[in-house]
């Protein structure tokens, strides 16, 4: 199938670098956003988000004349609708007396809606937004078909997830294997005729419903990885074992392969998606459930294992927090165990100066940032570094003496390891280290 025009709703993370994607290699790309702001900015020639490389593409698709920008649709060969998937903040299910957080699928129904007047014999659909299992089948297609088009003879309907990691989206895009499910098989070749436009890595065809599963089962997988290393670090305080050495001496086990503990996982991938198979399945999803639980607790450790770094008591403590991003070298703060750490302090009645180098100005409520890093690390009583941003691991004993009075550090991801802290007088925390069971 051949695509000279298509249409792609939603302009975050996925939806504009795909569209920049398409653009340079000789696709009209209408790209659509509900919301103003973003689409007079790209139209600009500006960024609302961070990601390395995607200004100089936004700029070359732009000058080509490839990539349009619209608050709404128009008529196209396909729509790839690239929207948030998040949950509810305070909606929640019950299932024999353990919660769940349930998906927010509010932006995936209006955006399938507004394709809907513009549907035509012959267009393809593509889901990209993580979902529920079935709901390209059970959600996106019944509106598809209140156009009067029977999905799968009139017009094609496919789910195809993005895979790709932020910080390397732009090179992950075409190198990635990607998967798309269609509704028949012949939608499924529509699918892959349409990524195999930019996608160099494998590109490989099954259903819909199988494509949505293995989305989720990659980022259950690593959630559920990662919350065994949180509660390794857990054990490992409680045995005086220092965790980072236990987990690099285990790996060197052929078969074994464990991920950093840390404060807690974040981002709108995999602390979300993993909730999607509890919500739909919760006499199932068992392993899954515990696994976001000791993730989404992972900051309460923190605060404990800081209690104790700072002789019992976290009131009245001046704290310098180092990092808010959900993990390194991002902006991303959605989701963030940083953030979350930071108001746990504040419960405690600890005085917290946040820096983040990425966003310095975030705006988030309730949160006292810092312009700079001097300013949160001037009048500190304790250091907690909080996301191994490239800035802080790089940081040396002597240079952050001379910028700050505290000589307590607390680091979460184990990111200031293997330096003389000591002599510079510090006394460092790391956490798992076992030194505070
Ligand atoms: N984290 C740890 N320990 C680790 C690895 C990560 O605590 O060993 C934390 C991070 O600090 C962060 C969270 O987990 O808070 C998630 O970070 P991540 O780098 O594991 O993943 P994301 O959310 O940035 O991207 C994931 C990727 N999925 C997988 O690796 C299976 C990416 O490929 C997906 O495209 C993306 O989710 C997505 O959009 O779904």
């Amino acid at each position: 199938m051949k695509f000279n025009k298509i249409c792609i709703l939603g302009l975050g993370y996925i939806g504009l670098p795909t569209a920049t994607m398409f653009a340079a290699n000789g696709v009209k790309v209408l790209g659509v956003d509900t919301n103003p702001n973003v689409v007079e900015t790209l139209k600009a020639g500006r960024l609302h988000i961070h990601e390395p490389g995607l200004g100089e593409t936004l700029e070359k698709a732009l000058a080509s004349g490839n990539l349009s920008l619209a608050p709404a649709p128009e008529p196209a060969d396909a729509f790839l609708i690239a929207v948030p998937t998040p949950f509810f903040e305070h909606e929640t299910g019950e299932y024999h007396g353990q919660v769940y957080k349930k998906a927010d699928m509010r932006a995936v129904t209006s955006a399938t809606e507004a394709i809907v007047p513009h549907l035509r014999k012959g267009n393809l659909v593509v889901l990209e937004s993580t979902s529920p299992p079935r709901t390209t089948v059970d959600l996106v297609v019944p509106i598809l078909e209140r156009s009067g088009l029977k999905a799968g003879s009139d017009f094609y309907v496919a789910y195809s997830p993005e895979r790709v990691l932020p910080g390397q989206i732009l090179r992950e895009l075409v190198e990635n294997a990607r998967v798309v499910g269609g509704l028949t098989p012949e939608s499924a070749q529509a699918g892959a005729d349409l990524y195999s436009v930019f996608v160099r890595g494998q590109i490989h065809r099954t259903d819909a419903t199988t494509a949505e599963m293995v989305k989720l089962m990659e980022n259950t997988y690593r959630d559920v990885n990662i919350a065994i290393a949180n509660e390794f670090s857990r054990l490992a305080e409680r045995f005086g074992v220092d965790v980072w050495e236990a987990i690099q001496l285990a790996s060197l086990h052929p078969r074994v392969k464990i991920l950093n503990p840390g404060p807690g996982v974040g981002g709108h991938c995999i602390s979300v998606d993993p909730w999607f198979f509890v919500e739909t399945a919760p006499d199932l999803a068992q392993l899954i459930l515990k696994a976001r639980q000791v993730n989404d607790a992972q900051p309460h450790f923190v605060v404990e294992k800081a209690r104790q770094a700072l002789g019992g008591d976290l009131n009245g403590k001046r704290i310098a927090a180092l990092g808010l991003a959900y993990k390194p070298d991002v902006d991303d703060l959605r989701e963030s165990p940083a953030v979350e750490v930071v108001h746990l302090f504040q419960k405690e009645g600890a005085i917290v100066k946040a820096f983040e180098p990425f966003k310095p100005e975030n705006g988030l409520p309730g949160i006292d940032s810092a312009p700079a890093l001097e300013a949160a690390l001037a009048g500190a009583d304790a250091v907690l570094l909080l996301v191994g941003h490239s800035q802080f691991r790089s940081l040396m004993p002597a240079q952050l003496a001379s910028l700050t009075p505290a000589r307590v550090l607390i680091d979460t991801v184990n990111a200031l390891a293997g330096r003389d802290w000591e002599s510079a007088g510090f006394c460092l925390w790391r956490l798992g280290d076992g030194r505070t069971g």
